[in-house]
């Protein structure tokens, strides 16, 4: 293979200081969920640097943003590295975006070496990645491996509008998805680089790790029903109150995702919602989110069907009515052998000794692993915050996880 090269690291750092602008909190986080004005608008900034890259750059129906830089054979399966920028609310601004620009920055460096390769590149900013907007997330990636649903496509946000109108607005054709899933052999291998958005990196004292497996997230909505009434003359012994009940369930969730220390199970309500919503009213019914995770599908999905038992209980006891619907279960996802052998190959001419460590959070690269080969590259980030406005990742430990994305880009290239 052709010279060695480095990446730029001021370049990369130049362009995440830019990118975290677009959306940027008081806190200075960064809030640009899927599809919003800032979504769109950090689409154009990053579909900039993708040209600058030396890439043709399109937008795929499902929203995916796609830079291509083609190889000696255009009919060669597909190298192709990727990530998302949409983030959550008041989110940080490393999660996701370091993949993206990582991987644009590999392209470009590619470029300015003149290194011929035979296989095309493609740098892949996903289309809503996190998922909060229209409650379930993974979707471009989705789509682009063909599952994508009716529900999720059209799934309205709180207000009311869906992906589909909002593809619609810009101008692309989510009825016509044909032409934007990629079939088995289409690409021959996809690369991620991520925060691990964990404290194990920080610990271990390493720049960089090597993922192993990815926890697969089931999303459920609860909804408990109960009788709306005056704060002030309802005796607490004849309430059919639902916040009551909540708590109850929300506690069992607690207790349910903490009883096995050993597993890595865990149980998150992030959003909670009475209705009406008066300070002196009872509330009618609350609403609640869960996500559920583990490396293990089935010892996930049986905490998921003790949760619903405690929901049935409660709900006796309280005079409650629930509703509860799964929005998204994703599977736990091993990542490809070959390529953590290839990566650890890259790292190791770079001297580094990257550690293995599977990933709590979820990612892109479960839904690509189902049409390819897949690798994931951790970076190290402060403390293990995501998710944050606090998230923080240096730039020479992006660099060191760029130089192992280049590397590893570049054995699979030729
Ligand atoms: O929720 C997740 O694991 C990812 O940040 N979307
Ligand atoms: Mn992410
Ligand atoms: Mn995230």
């Amino acid at each position: 293979m052709n010279q060695v090269c480095k990446v730029n690291g001021k370049r990369m750092e130049a362009r995440l200081a830019e990118l975290g602008e677009i959306g940027k909190t008081p806190e200075n986080g960064v809030h640009r969920l899927a599809l919003s004005a800032e979504d769109k608008q950090a689409q154009k900034l990053v579909a900039g640097w993708m040209k600058e890259a030396g890439m043709m750059v399109r937008q795929d129906h499902f929203g995916n943003l796609i830079g291509r830089k083609e190889g000696t054979d255009p009919q060669a399966p597909v190298v192709m590295l990727g990530s998302h920028i949409d983030s959550v609310p008041n989110g940080g601004r490393y999660d996701g975006t370091i993949g993206v620009i990582g991987g644009i920055e590999v392209v470009q460096t590619i470029c300015e070496a003149n290194i011929t390769h035979t296989h095309p590149i493609e740098v892949v900013a996903f289309c809503d990645e996190e998922g909060p907007r229209f409650y379930s997330g993974l979707f471009g990636s989705t789509g682009m491996i063909g599952k994508m649903t009716q529900e999720k496509l059209h799934m309205p946000d709180d207000e009311g509008i869906s992906r589909y109108d909002e593809l619609r607005s810009m101008g692309l054709d989510p009825d016509n998805q044909q032409d934007s899933v990629r079939k088995p052999g289409e690409i021959k291998v996809y690369l991620e680089m991520h925060i691990e958005q964990g404290p194990y990196l920080q610990a271990m004292n390493a720049p960089v790790g090597i993922v192993t497996g990815i926890a697969g997230p089931a999303w459920l909505n609860i909804k408990l029903h109960g009788m709306a009434g005056h704060a002030g003359t309802v005796p607490m012994n004849m309430r059919r109150d639902p916040m009551s009940g909540a708590a109850e369930v929300i506690l069992a969730i607690e207790k349910i995702c903490g009883s096995d220390p050993s597993a890595p199970t865990v149980g998150t309500v992030g959003k909670i919602a009475a209705y009406p919503g008066g300070q002196n009213v009872i509330p009618g019914t609350v609403e609640f989110s869960v996500d559920i995770r583990d490396t293990d599908e089935g010892r996930r999905d049986a905490a998921i069907s003790q949760i619903q038992a405690a929901v049935d209980e409660v709900c006796k006891r309280r005079g409650l009515t629930a509703e509860v619907k799964v929005n998204e279960r994703a599977k736990p996802t091993l990542c490809s052998e070959q390529v953590m052998a290839a990566m650890e190959r890259a790292a190791g001419a770079l001297g580094l000794t990257p550690p293995k460590l599977v990933s709590g959070a979820g990612h892109d690269a479960m839904c690509l692993a189902e049409i390819a080969d897949m690798g994931m590259i951790f970076v190290r980030c402060l403390d293990g915050i995501s998710h944050n406005p606090k998230e923080y990742a240096s730039q020479e430990d992006i660099t060191a996880g760029t130089e192992v994305l280049l590397a590893t880009t570049l054995e699979y290239v030729k």
